[in-house]
């Protein structure tokens, strides 16, 4: 009778359709999806995610065979593009998403920040801003964007991958716990992850001289190790980003400085867009409430009704 092969304990640091790779204590392993495995979990786009710890069967020469995908303990998340509508699970088991927009070229972002501040918030992470390209231009007028999301606790970081400026900063944050760096094409994310560990040799390319957008130089989420302690994931920059099952009575919850205010609001489920006696929209149009953040809240408020 043959011995039965016991299963490895493995961390999924690239999907692929065909096979995705798994770190295991025998190695990386080209891994399969078991079959039966592939009939639950219909509601993901995919059924993996990079980050996943799984539980693989060795089937020698380097592969293997996924036969249990562990409960994710967190989970960033987004709405798939295009006609498939379904919950993409951008990155599995990750502590914190390290938002990464430029200052310049493209251009600083914070809308896009607010999202993943949200999904971050809503996924049970924690969230790092990232402004890099430092090197670019003055950053005072971003300085005082920024000032509100400093004054409700959020860590933020100041880049430069070019000169190194605020890297150590960067390594400091993403020592010892599970990141995904997140942000737009052409932010920076891989250049800053060299900078941090010029071992990963990552692939960094130029933006579009036409559109001054990125050109989508990552083409595949990947789980690194990083020296120091820690994994960090880097993934494909996004043209947009689309929250995956925010309810639209609950945004609030996700703007701390939202939320501070709306015990003040006539109505309990208040959604702070249309009705009377708003003291969100009061905070607002009184100028104690940073009124581009509250423009982020109606417009990210306004996708979600699209359903
Ligand atoms: N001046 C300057 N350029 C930078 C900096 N960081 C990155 N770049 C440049 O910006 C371009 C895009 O960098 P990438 O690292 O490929 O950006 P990315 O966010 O990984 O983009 P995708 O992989 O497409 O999502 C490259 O030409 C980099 O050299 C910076 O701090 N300053
Ligand atoms: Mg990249
Ligand atoms: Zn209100």
């Amino acid at each position: 009778m043959a011995a039965s092969v016991e299963l490895l304990s493995g961390k999924v640091i690239r999907v692929d359709s065909g096979a995705s790779q798994v770190d295991t204590p025998s190695g990386v392993l080209r891994c399969v999806v078991r079959g039966r495995l592939t009939e639950a979990r219909t509601q993901d786009k995919r059924l993996l995610a990079v980050g996943d710890e799984v539980r693989v069967r060795p089937l020698g020469a380097g592969n293997g065979a996924i036969e249990e995908i562990l409960p994710r303990r967190t989970k960033l998340s987004r709405r798939a593009v295009g006609r498939d509508r379904r919950e993409q699970v951008v990155a599995a088991n990750v502590d914190q998403v390290v938002i990464v927009t430029s200052l310049l070229e493209p251009p600083l972002n914070l809308n896009l920040v607010d999202r993943y501040l949200v999904a971050a918030d809503n996924g049970g992470l924690g969230a790092l801003i990232c402004i890099n390209k430092i090197d670019l231009g003055d950053r005072r007028p971003a300085e005082a964007q920024l000032g509100s999301y400093m004054t409700m606790g959020y860590g933020v970081v100041w880049t430069s991958a070019r000169t190194g400026d605020g890297i150590d900063e960067l390594k400091a944050g993403l020592a010892g716990r599970t990141s995904v760096m997140a942000g737009a094409s052409g932010a920076g994310k891989s250049a800053l992850l060299n900078a941090v560990e010029p071992g990963l040799a990552l692939r960094s390319g130029p933006i579009s001289a036409a559109t001054g957008k990125g050109r989508h130089t990552t083409t595949f989420s990947t789980l690194l190790p990083l020296g120091g302690g820690g994994y960090v994931i880097d993934t494909p920059g996004i043209r947009e980003y689309t929250l995956w099952e925010v309810d639209p009575t609950a945004l609030d919850r996700h703007f701390p400085e939202i939320d501070a205010l709306k015990g003040g609001c006539r109505f309990a489920n208040c959604t702070h867009s249309h009705e009377p006696d708003c003291a969100v929209k009061a905070a607002s149009a009184a100028g104690k409430l940073d009124r581009r953040r509250y423009e982020s809240y109606l417009r990210i408020l306004g996708g979600l009704d699209e359903g």
